[in-house]
């Protein structure tokens, strides 16, 4: 069995909603952010150390980050997610598996944290939103036409992308992206991406 430690309104959506898609079996354990402070509640640094959601247990171990978490989900339940390695495929998904967190989200971080400082913040604000314009460009650009990433069905590379684009809609950059917003909506209609919105709590 599965256990998702799954924080309210976090990336660990995405692992709900890839084991929903792959219809494996597995239990949520919920967590809810500090109302005042947004982070995560201190239980869930006793599950590993950095205190952060996404968390698995599975098969006796603990695993962290999102993507990890993803191709070891993929690997044993869903290995039609992820293209055949050797294949041109693989390795344009291999980089954008990694472009989700290490790529389109340190531009989205700095914004909500340097948001928060007001004027003191505003010399750094015209680099974030280049940032910020320059990925999610990336991104709407790379779609293809049958709306996914990668492959012309969902891969990995789509669930791991769902939450950059959906925070570009959240910016309120959905004119500016539409194919972006496309995506979003698609994603949305899936029942799979409703049921495991459910089963994170509906927030
Ligand atoms: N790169 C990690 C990021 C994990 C992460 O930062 N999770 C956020 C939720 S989206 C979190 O747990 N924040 C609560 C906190 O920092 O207290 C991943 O992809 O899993």
């Amino acid at each position: 069995m599965i256990t998702v430690h799954h924080l309210n309104r976090s990336r660990s959506h995405r692992i709900l909603w890839l084991l929903e898609e792959l219809e494996a079996p597995y239990e949520v354990r919920r967590y809810e952010r500090n109302q005042k402070t947004n982070l995560a509640p201190p239980e869930l640094m006793q599950i590993h150390p950095l205190g952060k959601s996404p968390v698995i247990e599975m098969d006796g171990r603990v695993i962290s980050e999102s993507a990890a978490i993803i191709e070891v989900l993929c690997a044993a339940y869903g290995p039609q997610m992820i293209p055949p390695a050797g294949s041109d495929a693989h390795v344009q998904h291999l980089e954008l598996m990694h472009f989700a967190e290490g790529s389109a989200m340190p531009p989205i971080l700095l914004n909500l944290y340097v948001g928060t400082l007001g004027d003191a913040g505003a010399p750094l604000q015209p680099r974030i939103e280049q940032q910020l314009d320059s990925h999610f460009t990336y991104m709407e650009q790379i779609l293809r036409p049958s709306g996914h990433f990668v492959l012309d069905q969902l891969s990995a590379a789509d669930i791991m992308l769902s939450f950059p684009a959906e925070i570009a809609m959240r910016l309120g950059r959905r004119a500016d992206f539409p194919q972006l917003a496309d995506f979003v909506e698609r994603i949305h209609a899936r029942p799979a991406y409703t049921s495991a919105f459910e089963k994170g709590g509906g927030d």
